[in-house]
């Protein structure tokens, strides 16, 4: 059977649907994804860049960084897959959309119920006192800011080796074992605990939708329904399907 017959029919069908995307649901809004051939990894190794043990060890070497992604995302704009996801929550058909991106750009396409399982480029965050402030791009500073309470601020986001925020944590963890189905879009499934929420899912018997331009880890052993291209091109197709 088709698979945009069979997911329209599961979505249609499915009392409560969440979302988990990765770095390819933004690629066709110009931001580039980590793994892959012209992936953010290949030019920033990740250990040397976006471990917390890199940042505490040089800091001024990773904020700078992290202005030059901000700056990357700063200037991207929502695609239609955002958009179909969004609409999706509109048409009441989507509970939630758990996202490892930290780009706004479901925020920004008006998604509502989002939630931010990497953080987000655009906050700094204090690692004692937790104070935040939005980072301001136009302050192109050699070193992060200080907070009021002594501490070197850090971007809001989960680097490697720290801990999803927990609140997330929890919230996505409660979604994914209570789901009768699962979007999952534009992820390489290699990052943990992301990864396992997928999983976690289907072992609850939801029903897998999975939308990449190529298979992943998922896609034998998790996915029911594989809709194999750009995301800017499945989920509105797969919308419409639903509408139909
Ligand atoms: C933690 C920050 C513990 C911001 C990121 C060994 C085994 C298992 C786990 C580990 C291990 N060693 C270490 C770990 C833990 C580690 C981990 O998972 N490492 C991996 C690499 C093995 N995880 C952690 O450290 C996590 N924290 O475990 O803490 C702890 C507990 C208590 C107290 C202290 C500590 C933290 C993980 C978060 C790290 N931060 N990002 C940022 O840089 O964005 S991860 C980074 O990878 C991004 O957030 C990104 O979202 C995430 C996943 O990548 P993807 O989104 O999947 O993107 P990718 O490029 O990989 O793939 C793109 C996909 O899109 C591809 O499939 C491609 O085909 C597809 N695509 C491309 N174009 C399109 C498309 N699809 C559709 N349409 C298109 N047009
Ligand atoms: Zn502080």
């Amino acid at each position: 059977m088709d698979p945009f017959r069979l997911a329209a029919e599961a979505l249609k069908s499915s009392g409560l649907t969440i979302a988990v995307t990765g770095a390819g649901i933004s690629a066709e809004s110009g931001i580039p994804t980590f793994r892959g051939n012209d992936g953010i990894w290949t030019k920033y190794p990740p250990d040397e860049y976006a471990t917390i043990d890199a940042y505490n060890a040089d800091p001024d070497k990773v904020w700078k960084f992290w202005l030059e992604l901000a700056a990357t995302l700063g200037g991207s704009q929502p695609n239609p897959a955002h958009y179909a996801l969004a609409e999706l929550e509109a048409m009441g058909k989507l509970e939630a959309l758990i996202t490892q991106n930290i780009d706004n750009l479901h925020e920004v396409a008006g998604s509502n119920n989002v939630i931010e399982y990497h953080g987000n480029a655009h906050w700094l965050v204090c690692p004692r006192c937790r104070h935040r402030d939005p980072l301001d791009l136009s302050q192109q500073t050699n070193s992060p800011p200080y907070c009021f309470c002594g501490t070197l601020m850090k971007p809001d986001v989960v680097m490697f080796g720290e801990a999803i925020p927990s609140q997330a944590l929890v919230e996505s963890a409660r979604l994914a074992e209570t789901c009768n189905c699962l979007i999952v879009v534009g992820t390489s499934a290699q990052v943990y605990p992301a990864a396992r929420l997928p999983v976690l899912a289907r072992q609850n018997g939801a029903f897998i939708i999975e939308a990449n331009i190529e298979e992943t880890d998922f896609t034998a052993s998790v996915t029911h329904a594989f809709l194999k291209g750009p995301a800017g091109e499945t989920l509105p197709k797969l919308v419409g399907y639903v509408k139909g």
